[in-house]
């Protein structure tokens, strides 16, 4: 049994054996061993329907607890109910649970080398070397940890379909199939990133969407596809974005594009996850008009009812790519003919490489409340997972993957503060003050990580292509799209119908609260408008003076953090790690702090009215 096992399932001591085939043996065997350890006086009974269904009922009574449901539903009925008794949860008397969406999805973006795009905790699990290269035991621990919060989707490569991960649908068919049959047990399906070229690989001479050639290709392929692996989940499509192939080569719509793949995988009852990440990432930056946010809706909003209904279109949670803070992707809210997954990202690419702390609980919050949750009809995550011993890279890590699987099941349901409540006591169970404390930093972390970095919605101010690290203008004159076009006398982009126009690409609610600029929330002001630096906010401060507050109060929280968690009882290596994770956070911090401040007070001239140091 390895150590990962630690994070949020302290109570299993054993791996799971390669013999153990069903979800019901899967329960069966992980109740055996584990209630002794949080209730060796209850009785747990399981009867499994001998269906597929994901649903699960828990009955109690004394000391008696009768899990019933499909198959799967039972297995994830175990684990609820175990997780419940080690937290001295009362069970209920009756209650049946079953997952708001039927897809609840982790996207790796493992490449065939091994390397992870955008990874932060060592090394893929799946491929190493250009080919298949797994320890069978460790992916049954991320099947584990996926069943154990309701997880049940996995693609296993990277959306950026390099050389040779194509062959994954090609000749790595019977490999494909054994790391199905890993997962399987744990209700657990496989999807896999495919080349929208790929045809081309193979002597077709185009991949365009409408010719025959094409089509048959794809067919033919799906149905190997398919024999190898009957219940895989279908494929994820990153096409015309960021250099990857796709339809507009040759004049087609993304419907087309979409739609030839969704017939080749629809008899075999696939799904065709189609991304929505397409802007121009060859833009002059001196062009004003062309707003990046804005392009995903101009692509796909005038297509809704367009699509095969196996088509569900994936968009990320924000129209920019998964900053510190964004307000919800417009496009989710204006296609009610379409199936739509939101996307959002576990990896800390853009919050602090799973180095410094930032839970993810409140953005889903937030995010959710704009969104409601019966718009979508699925939901997809970008995996933090490595082959590091920690798994998450940090500890704390853990806590986004947990919480993204208590989101998917029931995102109604997802209250930030019992989720970071629920972990921490699963895996460090500390006393009550000790919790608090952990579950308060937590809570706290996102928002202080925006503050010494890149807060009220400035967004880009990160190190290019590494992004870590404090780089004002590192993306500032480039073709990205990501600007903030600071200068002498103010900062950030008018987004209302006065300026790019980009808010009006929301319901009349949205566009009004964040187009005017009193009820515009302050930490979105620069997203949607361009300010002087001594524009009043609300609370009487000057937009320079917040911009310098929040950089100094998001590093002394840092500071703050470290002493706290330095008393923390946490085991041994953990604590380590931990510490050693929070003194390079604490120094990423000091130099955000210092060097955004310094960008601004050049530019403006205006000293801290604290008098704390800027520098020249
Ligand atoms: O922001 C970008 C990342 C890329 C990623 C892309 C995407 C997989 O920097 O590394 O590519 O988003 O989401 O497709």
């Amino acid at each position: 049994m390895r150590d990962e096992f630690r994070y949020w399932l302290p109570f299993l001591t054993k791996d799971v054996p390669a013999e153990l085939t069903s979800p019901v043996d899967v329960a069966r065997f992980e109740l055996a061993q584990a209630l002794p350890v949080v209730a060796a006086d209850m009785k747990v009974e399981l009867q499994p329907d001998g269906t597929a269904s994901e649903f699960f009922t828990v009955r109690s009574e004394g000391d008696t607890v009768t899990i019933s449901g499909g198959d799967v539903g039972v297995l994830y009925g175990v684990y609820r109910v175990l997780m419940a008794l080690y937290c001295g949860e009362k069970l209920p008397s009756d209650q049946t649970q079953q997952p708001k969406y039927a897809l609840r999805m982790v996207n790796c973006w493992d490449n065939a080398d091994g390397d992870i795009e955008r990874g932060y905790s060592g090394r893929s699990l799946f491929f190493d070397d250009g080919m298949f290269d797994y320890e069978p035991e460790r992916l049954r621990m991320m099947a584990r940890m996926m069943a154990s919060v309701g997880l049940n989707v996995a693609c296993i490569n990277n959306v950026n379909v390099r050389n040779p991960a194509h062959r994954l649908i090609e000749d790595w068919l019977p490999e494909l199939a054994e790391v199905a049959a890993i997962f399987r047990p744990f209700g657990v399906k496989l999807m896999v990133s495919i080349d929208y070229s790929q045809p081309m690989r193979h002597g077709v001479p185009t991949a365009d969407p409408l010719d025959e050639r094409v089509q048959n290709w794809w067919n033919e392929q799906c149905k190997l596809v398919y024999a190898a692996v009957p219940d895989l989940v279908g494929f994820l499509v990153k096409a015309d974005s960021e250099h990857r192939p796709g339809p507009f080569t040759y004049g087609r719509n993304h419907a087309e594009g979409a739609n030839m793949l969704a017939r080749a995988l629809k008899p075999h009852g696939g799904k065709l996850i189609w991304r929505c990440f397409v802007y121009n990432c060859q833009q002059d930056w001196r062009d004003q008009k062309t707003d990046r946010p804005a392009a995903a809706y101009n692509h796909y909003v005038y297509l809704d009812g367009q699509f095969e209904d196996n088509v569900i279109l994936q968009v990320k949670n924000g129209p920019f790519d998964f900053q510190v803070r964004e307000p919800l992707s417009p496009m989710l809210l204006a296609m009610p003919k379409t199936s739509l997954a939101i996307e959002w990202q576990l990896a800390q690419e853009y919050t602090g490489h799973q180095i410094d702390i930032y839970a993810m609980m409140g953005m889903w919050q937030e995010v959710m409340a704009d969104l409601g949750s019966d718009t979508i009809m699925a939901m997809a995550a970008v995996s933090n997972w490595g082959d590091d011993a920690c798994v998450y890279g940090h500890p704390f890590a853990a806590v986004n993957m947990f919480g993204y699987g208590l989101l998917c099941w029931n995102p109604d349901a997802a209250d930030p503060e019992a989720i970071a409540r629920t972990w921490a006591k699963l895996t460090y169970n500390f006393s009550k003050a000790d919790e608090d404390t952990l579950v308060d930093i937590l809570l706290e972390s996102r928002c202080a990580y925006e503050k010494y970095t890149s807060p009220l919605g400035l967004c880009w101010m990160v190190t290019p292509h590494v992004h870590y690290g404090a780089s004002p203008d590192g993306y500032e004159y480039t073709a990205w799209g990501t600007y903030h076009r600071a200068s002498r006398d103010a900062v950030g982009i008018d987004r209302t119908s006065s300026g790019t126009g980009y808010a009006d690409q929301y319901p009349a609610a949205l566009r009004d609260r964040y187009s005017n600029l009193e009820t515009c929330p302050d930490e979105l002001k620069l997203w949607f408008h361009r300010l002087r630096y001594d524009y009043v906010m609300a609370d009487g401060r000057t937009l320079i003076q917040r911009i310098y507050d929040d950089h100094f109060e998001g590093y002394d929280w840092v500071v703050a953090a470290e002493e706290k968690l330095a008393v923390l009882p946490f085991p041994e290596a953990d604590k380590a790690l931990i510490m050693e994770r929070m003194s390079r956070q604490k120094k990423n911090a000091r130099e955000w702090c210092d060097i955004v401040n310094s960008f601004f007070y050049r530019f403006s001239g205006v000293e801290d009215a604290k008098g704390r140091p800027l520098y020249i």
